[in-house]
Formats: structure tokens, C-alpha cells, sequence
């Protein structure tokens, strides 16, 4: 069976990494169709659309799709795609790896992330010269959507620790209703949680992230905590996610465009790829997914490494390790 994968590397080291993810799956015995599409500032620059309609439908038409990176069309690129695959969910897994000198060594943590409201809305205003405003829109549907997909998740993969992040002292109505509905999709669901505000999160984080697995949370909250999360085990350059749909799906590392080091070949091409490996979990391709990410862990023990990480090696050479290694 063929499998159509749409690649929009995107931006910045989006274009770098990218194709290192492919370079893992043209090693596994599977039958991928590489559709590629582009999409983001330059695209922008050229056409004058970050998102292309024949970039959109490519996404669209695929069983699943790998994203680079967006960087300042983000809002143009990748929530639309969001949207054109569907996506509810954003899944972002912060582990620490033994071999690597991260800060909080104990650190296995899931953020499941709503992926379709919160500030992300895109409903934003200029009332007058000076003053503009931001729609927050919460809603009960995509409330309870989340909050089952986290419990679920939790219980799929072994977490017991499920936190449901919130900010409901303040934001009364929005957050007061996701806590609320969350709270009771656990109810009936007869599953242990705990309610924390988002804020005393982050220091929790900080302290002691062993204390939390699965945290179900709104759109920027997840956004700006698997940022925090990644400072815990290494740096960005190693957090994989998915964005899940009913059906379709797309994968993307969590970090950005890094243009501050964006065409020096020496990008971490690790999230990437692990992105790679959640699409294989989606594929249902469970064992080349569990090969891709020992080959990583191997190559996070061993070396080579690329200077986020401490080492001299570029994209190519680390990549070229974690091939060798498969
Ligand atoms: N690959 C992730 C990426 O491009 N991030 C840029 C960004 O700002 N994303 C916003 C988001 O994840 O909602």
C-alpha cells in the first residue's frame, strides 16, 4: 500500500530539516509518495499568498503531512493547515533523554493542546487609531473535545498524572467553561485529575516536572508551556508534535524558522524527525516508528551532535548518523 505524505518544509530551517525527516523514511521499507507543496514567507514574497490553494488541497488529498517551520506568515501557514487537516488536537511530548545534560533530567511530560480556538482565533481588531482587540473564543464542543482526547491519550500511553491547565480565576467565562467542561468529561469518565492555574504551572514546571504527565490545555497556554517544557530536556530542537484530526493529521517539530541560524546547515534535525516517527504512529507503522526513535536516542548518546547540543556536526552529519543507525 502506498501512502501520500504532503512536505511543506516551510521556512527558515524548516527547509533544512525537513528533508532530513525524509531521509529517515526513505530508509524504512515503506511505500511513501512524496507530494510537496510550499507555503510561508517566501511563497508570500513570491506569489503573494503564504498558503497556496494547491499547497492547502495537497494537504488535504494526503493520508498525512510533514511541516517544517513557519515564521512571520505563521498565523497565514500553519493554523489554516491546522484547519484543511481537521486538527483538534496538538500533541506536544517533552521527555528528557539520560544521555543529554538537560535541566530537569526527570521530565516526561505531554502537552495536549486545543488546537482551533483560544487566542488563536484570528479575530482580531482595530476599534480605533491606538486601541485593537483580540476575540478569545472558547466553546463547549471543542472543550470536551480536548478534554477526551487527553484522557484517552493518558490512558493509551501510561500516564496517570493528568493536569487540566486553566486560567478561570481571570478569564472567567472562557476558561471557566474549559475547566468546568474538562472537569466533567473526567467525571464521567471516572478519571483521577487535578486543576491548575496556568501560571503557577510554569513555576511548577520549572521545579519539579516529574510531578506532571498528560496536560490538557487551551490553544496559547500549550503553545507557551511545551516552549518552557523543551528549556527542561535540551532545547526546541528536539520536541516533536502532532496536530490530529478525525482522520487526517500533520506533524511538525514544535520549534519555529530560526532565522538566527537559518541556512548554516547546523539545525537539529531531532524534532523533525521524531515528528517523522508520531506520523508512523499514526500510520499505524508501530515498529519503524519505535526503530526511528532508538536510532535517535542512540545518536543523542553517541553523537554526532549539532551545536544546540553542544557538538560541531551539521543537519547532514547527524542525520546521516541516525540513518546509519536505523
Ligand atoms: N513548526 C512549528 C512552527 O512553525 N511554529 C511557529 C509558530 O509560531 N507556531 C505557532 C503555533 O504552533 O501555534
Amino acid at each position: 500500500m502506498t501512502h501520500e505524505i504532503a512536505i511543506i518544509p516551510g521556512d527558515g530551517i524548516g527547509q533544512e530539516v525537513t528533508p532530513a525527516a525524509i531521509d529517515v523514511l526513505d530508509e524504512l521499507d515503506i511505500d511513501f509518495d512524496f507530494v510537496y507543496g510550499d507555503a510561508g514567507d517566501e511563497t508570500k514574497a513570491e506569489t503573494g499568498e503564504a498558503l497556496p490553494e494547491e499547497t492547502a488541497a495537497i494537504a488535504a488529498d494526503a493520508d498525512a503531512t510533514l511541516f517544517g517551520a513557519a515564521g512571520e506568515t505563521a498565523a497565514d501557514v500553519i493554523l489554516p493547515l491546522r484547519s484543511v487537516v481537521g486538527s483538534f488536537a496538538n500533541i506536544r511530548p517533552a521527555r528528557a533523554y539520560p544521555a543529554l545534560d538537560g535541566l530537569q533530567p526527570e521530565t516526561d511530560l505531554v502537552f495536549v493542546r486545543e488546537n482551533t480556538e483560544g487566542v488563536y482565533s484570528g479575530i482580531e481588531n482595530e476599534i480605533t487609531e491606538g486601541v485593537r482587540t483580540l476575540t478569545r473564543v472558547i466553546t463547549e464542543d471543542a472543550s470536551e473535545q480536548i478534554a477526551e482526547y487527553g484522557f484517552q491519550y493518558a490512558k493509551r500511553n501510561g500516564y496517570d498524572d493528568v493536569t487540566i491547565a486553566h486560567k478561570a480565576n481571570v478569564m472567567q467565562e472562557t476558561d471557566g467553561l474549559f475547566v468546568e467542561v474538562a472537569e466533567r468529561v473526567a467525571e464521567e469518565r471516572g478519571a483521577e485529575y487535578d486543576t491548575t492555574l496556568m501560571d503557577a504551572l510554569a513555576m511548577h514546571l520549572v521545579m519539579h516536572p516529574e510531578d506532571y504527565g498528560v496536560v490538557i490545555c487551551p490553544n496559547l497556554a500549550g503553545d507557551m508551556l511545551s516552549d518552557l517544557a523543551a528549556g527542561l530536556v535540551g532545547g526546541l530542537g528536539l520536541l516533536p508534535s502532532a496536530n490530529v484530526g478525525e482522520e487526517n493529521a500533520l506533524f511538525e517539530p514544535v520549534h519555529g524558522s530560526a532565522p538566527d541560524i537559518a541556512g548554516e546547515g547546523v539545525a537539529n534535525p531531532t524534532a523533525m524527525i521524531l515528528s517523522a516517527a508520531m506520523m508512523l504512529d499514526h500510520l499505524e507503522y508501530t515498529e519503524p516508528a519505535a526503530q526511528v526513535r532508538v536510532a535517535v536516542e542512540s545518536v543523542l548518546e553517541n553523537g554526532p551532535h549539532t551545536p544546540d547540543l553542544g557538538g560541531d556536526a551539521t543537519t547532514e552529519e547527524m542525520t546521516a548518523a541516525i540513518v546509519d543507525n536505523l
